[in-house]
C-alpha cells in the first residue's frame, strides 16, 4: 500500500518510522511519502493562509498550494482515495480502517488554521475520490494527529503486520472472525454489530497475564482452566459488562440488532421473543440477556424496557 501525506508540518510524521508501522514501512508492506505542502508556494514568506472570505476569527488554507500539491501528487489518470481529515467529517470507524486498507493508494491531505479552502475538496472530487472523516468530537490545531491515529489502525489490519490475523477480529469493534466485513464488504454491507464472529458489537474484556496472582489479586480461575468453551463465555460475558459499563450506545444498537433478528425470523419459529437461543451472528442468548440485564439493560423478547 502507497501512503502520501501533505502536510505544512513534515516533521510531524517522525513517529511513523518506529513500532509496527515502521517494521512495515521496512518491510515495503507500506510506503510513505510525505509532503511539504510550501513546495508548492512561490513567495518570499511560502505563504498557505488568508483571511476568510465573509469575516470571522482564524485564517483559512490558500486553494492554490493544495491544488498544485494534489496535481502533483495524484497526476490525471491516476486513482487514489483522498482523506481529509476534519472535524466536519464522517466518523471514522473500524470500518473505514478496514475499507482503507484495501486501498492500494491513500492520500492524506492535513488541514491547519480554520480548515482548507471549501473549493480544494469539491475540484479534488470533480476527478477523485474524497473522503471527510472525523477520528472525534474535538477540534485539534490540524489534521496531522487524525492521520496518525488513521495510518495506525489501517497499517495494523495489512497482512503481516499484526503478525495475528485472528487479534484483530476479535478486537474491540473488530467485526469477528469470518464477519462481512473481514471478507472485503464496503460501506454497503452490515454495519458492525449487525453480524460477525462472537464479539461482534462489543468492546473487549480484560486480559491477563502471569504472574498468576498479584499484589493478592489471582487471575480469574476460568482462564487458567483450560476449558476453552468456559472461557470463550467469560470472556463474551466480560466484553458485555465492560460494554454496558463504558458503552451503552453499543449496547442499544445490540439489543435493537437482537430484536430485529428476532422479529425477522418469527417468534413462532423459536427467535429470542420465546426464550429460544439466539438464532444467528450478532444475536443475544439467553446468558447475554440475564449478564445485561445485571449491569442494568434489562432486554425481554419483546421490547427493550430502556
Ligand atoms: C483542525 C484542520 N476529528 C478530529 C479532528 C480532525 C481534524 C481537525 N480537528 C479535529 C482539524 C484544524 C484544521 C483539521
Amino acid at each position: 500500500m502507497r501512503i502520501d501525506i501533505i502536510t505544512i508540518f513534515p516533521a510531524y510524521f517522525g513517529p511513523l518510522s518506529v513500532s509496527l508501522i515502521g517494521k512495515a514501512a521496512e518491510r515495503g508492506d507500506i510506503s510513505f511519502t510525505v509532503h511539504d505542502l510550501r513546495d508548492w508556494t512561490y513567495d518570499v514568506h511560502h505563504t498557505v493562509d488568508d483571511s476568510p472570505f465573509g469575516g470571522g476569527p482564524g485564517m483559512v488554507m490558500k486553494p492554490e498550494p493544495w491544488g498544485e500539491a494534489l496535481d502533483s501528487v495524484a497526476p490525471p489518470g491516476t486513482d487514489p482515495l483522498l482523506v481529509i481529515p476534519t472535524p466536519a467529517g464522517r466518523p471514522f470507524s473500524q470500518r473505514h480502517a478496514a475499507r482503507y486498507a484495501a486501498e492500494p493508494w491513500l492520500i492524506f491531505a492535513c488541514g491547519r488554521y480554520e480548515g482548507i479552502d471549501g473549493r480544494v475538496a469539491d475540484e479534488a472530487r470533480s476527478r477523485l475520490r474524497v473522503e471527510e472523516v472525523s477520528i472525534g468530537d474535538y477540534v485539534l490545531a490540524g489534521g496531522e494527529p487524525a492521520v496518525l491515529v488513521m495510518t495506525e489502525a489501517i497499517g495494523r489490519l495489512l497482512p503481516g503486520v499484526l503478525g495475528n490475523s485472528e487479534s484483530a477480529a476479535d478486537d474491540s469493534f473488530g467485526f469477528g472472525a469470518g464477519s462481512p466485513a473481514e471478507a472485503g464488504s464496503g460501506e454497503g454491507g452490515p454495519r458492525a454489530g449487525a453480524a460477525g464472529g462472537p464479539m461482534a458489537g462489543l468492546v473487549e474484556g480484560p486480559a491477563y497475564t502471569r504472574p498468576r496472582v498479584w499484589r493478592d489479586r489471582p487471575v480469574p480461575p476460568v482462564l487458567l482452566s483450560g476449558d476453552h468453551g468456559a472461557i470463550a463465555r467469560w470472556r463474551r460475558d466480560s466484553a458485555l459488562r465492560r460494554t454496558a459499563q463504558n458503552r451503552p450506545d453499543l449496547v442499544a444498537r445490540l439489543i435493537a440488532d437482537d430484536q430485529a433478528g428476532a422479529a425477522a425470523v418469527g417468534p413462532a419459529a423459536g427467535g429470542p421473543a420465546d426464550g429460544g437461543a439466539a438464532t444467528g451472528p450478532g444475536e443475544l442468548d439467553e446468558h447475554d440477556r440475564a449478564v445485561l440485564a445485571e449491569a442494568g439493560f434489562p432486554v425481554t423478547g419483546e421490547d427493550v424496557a430502556h
